[in-house]
C-alpha cells in the first residue's frame, strides 16, 4: 500500500487498525476498532462539509464507548482501595497481587476486563446492569451495534467499488453504488429523515478518479487490490462482532 504524501487519510493506517483488532479466537479489541473509525472520519473530512453530519455521528458514537471505557478504568482502583481499607494487614495475598502489575494472570485479567474488547464489554455491561433490552440508553453495546451495522454497509460498498470489470463493462459511479448498498443494508435501520440525509451525502461521494487519488492508485485494477484487502479485513472484524452480539441476543438493541 502506498503512502499518500500530504494527506490525512491513509489507507495503510486504516488496514493496520482493522488488522490489529481481531484478538484470540473470536474477539475484537476496541481500541483498534475505534481507531479504524477515526481513520474513516479522516476520509469523510476530505469529502467536504456535505458529509459533516456523518462524521459527527461517528465521532459521537465512538466518544460514547471511549467515555464508558474511561469510567470503567477507574472502577478497579476504587474497588482495590476499598478492599485494601477493609482487609488491611489481614490479607497479605491481596497486597502481593496488587503490587505485581506485570504478573501474567493480571494481564489476562486486563484483557477480559471492562472495555478492552467487544466480548469483555458485553460481559461487563451485562454484569453491571448497563444494557437495556427494551428502551434506548447509551450503553456501549447498543452504540457498538450502530457502528456494526454501518460497517456492513461499508463492506458492501467497498466490495462493489473494488469489483474489477476488466471485460470493458461499464463501471458504475461510487455515488450509485453507495446508494444501492445503503438501501440494501443500513437504510433498514434508519428513519425516513435519516434516509433523506443519507441521500444528500451520496451526492458528495466523489467520482472514481478522486477516489483513486485518496487511496493512492491510478487504475481500477490497482484499486481493486487495495479495496479487496480492506474488505477482507472488515469482514473478519464484522463476523466476529456479529457472532458476539448475536450470542447475547443483542442484534436488535433499541
Ligand atoms: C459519502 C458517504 C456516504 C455514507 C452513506 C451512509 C449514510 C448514512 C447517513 C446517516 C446520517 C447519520 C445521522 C444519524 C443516524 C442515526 O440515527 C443512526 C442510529 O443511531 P441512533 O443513536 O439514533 O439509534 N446512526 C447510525 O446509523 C450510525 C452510523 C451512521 C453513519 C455511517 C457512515 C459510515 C461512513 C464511512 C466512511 C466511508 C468512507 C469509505 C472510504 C474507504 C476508503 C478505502
Amino acid at each position: 500500500l502506498r503512502v499518500c504524501p500530504g494527506q490525512r487519510f491513509q489507507v495503510a493506517d486504516l488496514l493496520a487498525h482493522l488488522q490489529a483488532a481481531p484478538v484470540s479466537a473470536n474477539d475484537v479489541l476496541l481500541k483498534p476498532y475505534l481507531a479504524s473509525w477515526d481513520e474513516l472520519i479522516k476520509f469523510l473530512e476530505a469529502l467536504g462539509p456535505m458529509v459533516g453530519l456523518i462524521s459527527q455521528e461517528i465521532e459521537s458514537k465512538t466518544a460514547i464507548i471511549r467515555d464508558l471505557a474511561q469510567k470503567a478504568e477507574k472502577e478497579p482502583e476504587k474497588k482495590m482501595k476499598e478492599r485494601k481499607r477493609t482487609h488491611q494487614q489481614s490479607d497479605p495475598v491481596l497486597m502481593i497481587s496488587h503490587n505485581s502489575s506485570s504478573d501474567y494472570s493480571e494481564m489476562n485479567h486486563r484483557l477480559s476486563f471492562g472495555y478492552t474488547s467487544v466480548r469483555s464489554m458485553i460481559k461487563w455491561e451485562l454484569e453491571n446492569g448497563l444494557v437495556d433490552f427494551h428502551k434506548q440508553t447509551n450503553s456501549g453495546c447498543r452504540t457498538l451495534l450502530r457502528l456494526h451495522r454501518a460497517l456492513l454497509w461499508l463492506q458492501n460498498f467497498l466490495l462493489e467499488l473494488g469489483r474489477d470489470t476488466t471485460e470493458g463493462e461499464h463501471l458504475r459511479s461510487p455515488s450509485d453504488l453507495c446508494k444501492e448498498t445503503y438501501l440494501r443494508t443500513l437504510a433498514h435501520h434508519h428513519t425516513w429523515w435519516v434516509r433523506k440525509a443519507a441521500e444528500l451525502a451520496f451526492l458528495a461521494m466523489p467520482e472514481r478518479p478522486y477516489f483513486y487519488l485518496l487511496v493512492c492508485v491510478e487504475t481500477q485494477a490497482e484499486a481493486a487490490v487495495v479495496l479487496n484487502r480492506i474488505v477482507r479485513a472488515i469482514e473478519e472484524v464484522y463476523e466476529r462482532n456479529e457472532v458476539a452480539l448475536q450470542e447475547h441476543g443483542m442484534l436488535d438493541l433499541p
